[in-house]
């Protein structure tokens, strides 16, 4: 760990620093609030070890400056001559997590740091845990594409930077054609199984770094396309139903080709027009979606 000494007293700094480093941490030195506020600001600390007595700002006005201003939780421990209740209340409502009496034997101050370190890993691994499931909850857990919640993310961030940087904003909402058929006749695991074949392929042919593709409902596909106008929008629908097309997947019960296809419903915006929301993209998708299956389906539609 690195661990944040404050100490008016130069003496005792260098002790509980040569004590620190003795325990196999790493020790930094702060005279007062203004260095320790530097550091906290510069190097990563794990612990702060505070004194109270201090010119100018005490203890447990700095522990207070600290919680304010990093709500990311770290171990603050008191290291103080006095040993009265009122104190050691005083400095754990403060914001303090334990409180030592000064002189501190090496062993004592060893074990404590141990404890405070397994506390800290815990919360590592629950922070860690945390993030893992904030990505798994935007995930579909058949293709391993976005979800509808991930996409919602991914649009609103688009939406977002297409108002401050006036591009342009485009969307395709993508169907299956005749995939119900598909399913009657081949089964639902089958069914599945293309779905994750479809993921894959439109994964493999979105290269650019911005485009993000999502599950938006059983068989509906949704590509999010940041700074691109209509006409790039339709070269990748092309492309998109093209690349699923080149693999002629055979669908027997499809009335357009005996292969399986989709339909393609294209929304663009750019910062000028009528188009009011993320929402607002996606109804458009599927309103030139419906056009593109009613003009025959296998082709996409404005
Ligand atoms: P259209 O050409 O008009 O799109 O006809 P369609 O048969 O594809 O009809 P629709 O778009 O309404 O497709 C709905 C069907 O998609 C119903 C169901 O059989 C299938 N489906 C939806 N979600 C899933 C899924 O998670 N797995 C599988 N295997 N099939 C799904
Ligand atoms: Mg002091
Ligand atoms: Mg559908
Ligand atoms: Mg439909
Ligand atoms: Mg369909």
């Amino acid at each position: 760990m690195n661990i944040l000494v404050v100490d008016d007293n130069k003496f005792i700094r260098e002790v509980v620093s040569a004590m620190i480093i003795d325990s196999g941490h790493i020790a930094v030195a702060a005279n007062g609030h203004v260095q320790a506020m530097a550091a906290l600001n510069k190097e990563s600390i794990d612990l702060v070890l505070m004194d109270i007595e201090m010119p100018e700002v005490d203890g447990f006005a700095l522990t207070k400056m600290m919680r304010k201003e990093y709500p990311q939780w770290f171990p603050i421990i008191f290291l103080s001559s006095n040993d009265s209740e009122e104190y050691l209340t005083k400095g754990i409502d403060a914001g303090a997590d334990d409180y030592l009496t000064k002189p501190i034997k090496q062993v004592i101050l060893s074990a404590k740091l141990r404890a405070m370190e397994r506390i800290a890993k815990m919360k590592g691994a629950l922070e860690r845990a945390n993030k893992q499931l904030e990505i798994l909850s935007s995930i579909d857990p058949l293709t391993h594409i976005l979800n509808r919640r991930g996409l919602e993310e991914v649009l609103a961030s688009a939406w977002q930077s297409n108002e401050r940087q006036v591009g342009e904003l485009s969307i395709l909402m993508i169907d299956i054609d005749f995939f119900k058929p598909y399913n009657d006749n081949y089964g639902h695991p089958q069914g599945d199984k293309f779905l994750v074949q479809v993921a894959n392929t439109f994964n493999e042919t979105l290269n650019r770094a911005t485009d993000s593709l999502a599950r938006y409902g059983g068989e509906e596909f949704i590509v999010v396309l940041p700074f691109t106008p209509v006409e790039g929008a339709r070269f990748k629908a092309k492309e998109l139903s093209l690349a699923l097309l080149s693999q002629k997947i055979k669908h027997e019960y499809s009335s357009v080709f005996p292969y399986v296809t989709v339909s393609i419903g294209i929304a663009t915006t750019t910062a000028a027009d009528q188009v009011a929301n993320a929402s607002e993209l996606i109804k458009q998708a599927d309103i030139a979606l419906y056009q593109a299956k009613k003009q025959g389906r296998n082709r996409s539609s404005v």
